[in-house]
């Protein structure tokens, strides 16, 4: 097991990588920006180093000076979270060449993922059900002869895109030009690659994620899944598990498929394959994380594993210290991103300072964040201030818990999320578990949504 290990990220996954690694007894060195100088993960690490001034693409994102703060504290290995550089093959390989260990998957299982044409091939040789799509696009007369085949509604989406950027609905024949070289030109700006793909839209669906974890020695074990329905404009707000109304059957049968996929492109480390299920519980492979997400604790509750230990473990070379046979899901598990953003504002996000912070606790409660009272919100990075997670036998009690918790917490200073998840709580079709990845767009202003 690693001696000291370098954390190149911030906020409450910073703080979720440390305590792991202080359980276990490994060093933490942890790399932050200017902007970052008096947060809580900077406080509580062994040792602490400057990567840069507060832009990401100037400290985060920089991969030279998060090699050399690796280097200059000899750490053996780099956490990367997540997003930032936690997908990125190119710094997996650079840390490979300097002989430190990239916590994650190998760089090459993030390139075929990080395409979502390729992912999408590979996924179906793998055995997964794929809706009907395309491959990747180049021009509007490929795209327009893919689209006749596919038929309308369709989505067009970015093969180097994925989380929902560069996604497109197409409801209409006469709308595809237009909204194709509008996407191609706004994907080679975010990507650099113009590549785009056609998949059949399927509306009223709900995103069904399953977790996988596999060592290095090709054991793999699926965690289970997590309904991440709630979503407004691609940006998860709920997460629970289990995902209401799945059968128990389907859930078996797209965990052990999700797994056998995973490892037979190789894949180690955590990752989460991303499905549609439709209204008739068809499942369909939308795209994999090769990453630890941000919802991750929904799954640690219901198995009671610690999914950082397991990275810390698998990286180090170590076998899963589970098999298949070992996991149990209890209960339900609901988590509530409590973000900086106004709902009353069209979300908004808001910076300021922390005046009053007074987290919820007690029986099935858990915070994870990195707030204090005198928080500065910096204004470079998403607006994550907590999550809130919540477990009970049920998902009425855990509802019913998270509706106490929600009440409970207090936190001033800056708008936050914490109204629009109590509206949520009283939402009829969210109570009945019959929440769809279109609610929050078609249906908002039942929840206080002016969108
Ligand atoms: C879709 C889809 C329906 N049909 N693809 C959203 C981001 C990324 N995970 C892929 N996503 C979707 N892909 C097809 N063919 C629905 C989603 C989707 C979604 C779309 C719009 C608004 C919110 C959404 C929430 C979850 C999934």
């Amino acid at each position: 097991m690693f001696k000291k290990v370098l954390i190149a990220n911030r906020g409450e996954i910073a703080l979720r990588v440390l305590r792991a690694c202080r359980e276990m007894g490994i060093g933490t060195v942890i790399a932050y920006s200017e902007a970052d100088r008096d947060s809580l993960p900077v406080q509580l690490a062994d040792e602490r180093i400057c990567i840069g001034p507060g832009p990401s693409s100037k400290s985060y994102l920089h991969i030279p000076n998060i090699i050399s703060a690796a280097v200059l504290h000899g750490c053996e290995a780099i956490h990367p979270g997540y997003g930032f550089l936690s997908e990125n093959p190119t710094f997996a390989e650079i840390c490979k060449d300097c002989d430190i260990t990239f916590i994650g998957p190998p760089p090459a299982a993030m390139v075929q993922m990080g395409d979502k044409v390729q992912a999408r091939e590979a996924m179906q040789r793998g055995g997964l059900p794929m809706l009907p799509g395309t491959d990747v696009l180049r021009s509007v007369g490929d795209g327009v002869a893919a689209a006749a085949r596919i038929g309308f509604p369709l989505m067009l989406k970015a093969a180097a895109g994925g989380g929902g950027r560069g996604i497109r609905l197409v409801r209409r024949a006469e709308e595809f030009d237009h909204v194709f070289t509008t996407a191609q030109s706004e994907v080679r700006e975010a990507f650099h690659d113009d590549g785009l793909y056609v998949e059949k839209y399927l509306g009223r669906a709900k995103h069904v994620e399953v977790q996988v974890l596999c060592d290095n020695k090709g054991n793999g074990v699926h965690l289970g899944e997590r309904n991440c329905s709630v979503q407004r404009r691609h940006q998860k707000l709920i997460e629970e598990s289990p995902s209401p109304g799945l059968p128990a059957a389907l859930r078996r049968e797209m965990g052990e498929r999700a797994i056998a996929a995973a490892l037979a492109i190789g894949y180690q480390s955590v990752g989460t394959l991303e499905f549609l299920v439709d209204e008739d519980n068809n499942y369909y492979f939308m795209e994999m994380n090769t990453r630890l997400q941000v919802e991750h604790p929904v799954t640690e509750w219901r198995t009671g594993l610690d999914l950082v230990r397991e990275q810390l473990r698998v990286a180090s070379g170590e076998p899963l210290s589970v098999t298949q046979a070992d996991i149990h899901l209890n209960g339900h598990a609901i988590e509530f991103r409590i973000t900086a953003e106004d709902p009353d504002f069209d979300f908004r996000p808001q910076t300021g300072v922390i005046e009053r912070y007074l987290p919820p606790s007690g029986p099935g409660t858990r915070v994870d964040s990195h707030l204090y009272v005198g928080y500065e919100v910096p204004p470079h990075y998403d607006s994550l201030l907590s999550k809130l997670i919540v477990w009970a036998p049920t998902r009425e009690e855990a509802i019913a818990r998270g509706r106490r918790a929600l009440n409970e917490f207090v936190i001033e200073g800056v708008p936050t999320t914490i109204p629009f998840h109590l509206r949520m709580l009283e939402n009829e079709t969210f109570l009945r578990g019959e929440i769809y990845t279109n609610f929050l767009a078609e249906r908002g202003e039942e929840v206080g949504l002016n969108s």
